[in-house]
Formats: C-alpha cells, sequence, structure tokens
C-alpha cells in the first residue's frame, strides 16, 4: 500500500466497494483523499454481475455496521452502485472507472443514468472523480460534524493558494518573454 496514507483505526464511517481489485489502482486514490481527512473507510471487492448475492447484502447491511456513505466504483457495464443503492438508504456515490472503450463513457453513462427514486451521485470518470468521491463523502459527514466542516474550508484555501500560484507562475513567465522581446 505504497501510496496509500496512514489509515485512521476508527470505526469506518465510508464503505469503497469496487468491482474487480483491477479497480483499485483508482479508487486507492479515493482512500487516500479520505485518509487526509481522517475518515476511516472499509474496502470491498464485490461485482454487481459475479457475486450479485454478495452486492445485494452487503447493501442491506452496511448502514446497521456504521456506515454512512457508500462510495462504488465500477467500470465498463458499471451497475455496481445503481445495484447497491437500490438495496440501501445510504447515499451512494458512484465512481466510473475508466475501461478500455471511449476512455470509460461506458462506465460514466451506466452509472449515471439511474431511474427516478434511486439516485447514484456521480462523479467524474477517473482520478478527478475518485478524488471528488472522497470530498463529497466528507460534505455529507460534515453536516454532522463541525470538525469535518473546519477541515473542508482549509482544503477550499488549499484550492485557492494552488491557483494563485499557479497564475503567479504564468505572469513570471509572460513577463520574462515580454523582457526578452
Ligand atoms: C467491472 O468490470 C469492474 O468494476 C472492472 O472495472 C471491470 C473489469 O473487471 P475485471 O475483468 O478486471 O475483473 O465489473
Amino acid at each position: 500500500m505504497s501510496k496509500t496514507e496512514k489509515m485512521p483505526t476508527t470505526k469506518p464511517e465510508v464503505a469503497i466497494v469496487m468491482g474487480s481489485d483491477s479497480d483499485w489502482f483508482l479508487l486507492e486514490e479515493t482512500a487516500n483523499a479520505l485518509g487526509r481527512f481522517g475518515i476511516a473507510c472499509e474496502v470491498r471487492v464485490i461485482s454487481a454481475h459475479r457475486t450479485p448475492d454478495v452486492a445485494a447484502t452487503y447493501a442491506r447491511k452496511a448502514g446497521g455496521q456504521g456506515i454512512k456513505v457508500i462510495i462504488a466504483a465500477a467500470g465498463g457495464a458499471a451497475h455496481l452502485a445503481g445495484v447497491l443503492a437500490a438495496h440501501t438508504t445510504l447515499p451512494v456515490i458512484g465512481v466510473p472507472v475508466t475501461s478500455g472503450f471511449m476512455d470509460g463513457l461506458d462506465s460514466l453513462l451506466s452509472t449515471v443514468q439511474m431511474p427516478a427514486g434511486v439516485p447514484v451521485a456521480t462523479v467524474a470518470v477517473g482520478k478527478a472523480g475518485a478524488v471528488n468521491a472522497a470530498i463529497l463523502s466528507v460534505q455529507i459527514l460534515a453536516l454532522s460534524r463541525p470538525d469535518l466542516a473546519r477541515q473542508l474550508v482549509v482544503h477550499k484555501k488549499t484550492l485557492m493558494d494552488k491557483v494563485k500560484a499557479g497564475n503567479d507562475r504564468i505572469q513570471l513567465e509572460l513577463d520574462k518573454k515580454r523582457g526578452k522581446e
């Protein structure tokens, strides 16, 4: 677990469920991002198609185990998030995994196009989505956790500082270039 940061030891509040262990390259980003906020997560490989009964049972029991948000990731015919959402009242965040077909457009549409009444909060395909699934989970948990709300404010400030630093760098480069002309 080279890239994974120190994992919190408290009871998991977020579940990361992925359709295959081949999805871990992406979902490790989610686990890392949750770790940065000190959120404990449990990670499971469960397939909507290959282990459908396990998927249904897991979703039914997750709330009772203390899970507050389920992050579900799959690629291709990505039905996992929808199937889990069918069996739980917990919020389900869908992460479309990049596939070999149209860079994951199939995963995106399979995850996002849920029928009315059974929402899956679908994030972007790939790394941005994997990280945003973690941030969105933190935002949900922060509704009743002021410590997390404070961390989210710091997170926003970090984003702003990064953009400002990027702008400063570009301006410097342009100034140098103009000086040479
Ligand atoms: C999906 O099929 C998984 O989520 C994965 O993204 C994709 C391919 O799975 P493997 O054949 O690599 O196990 O169910």
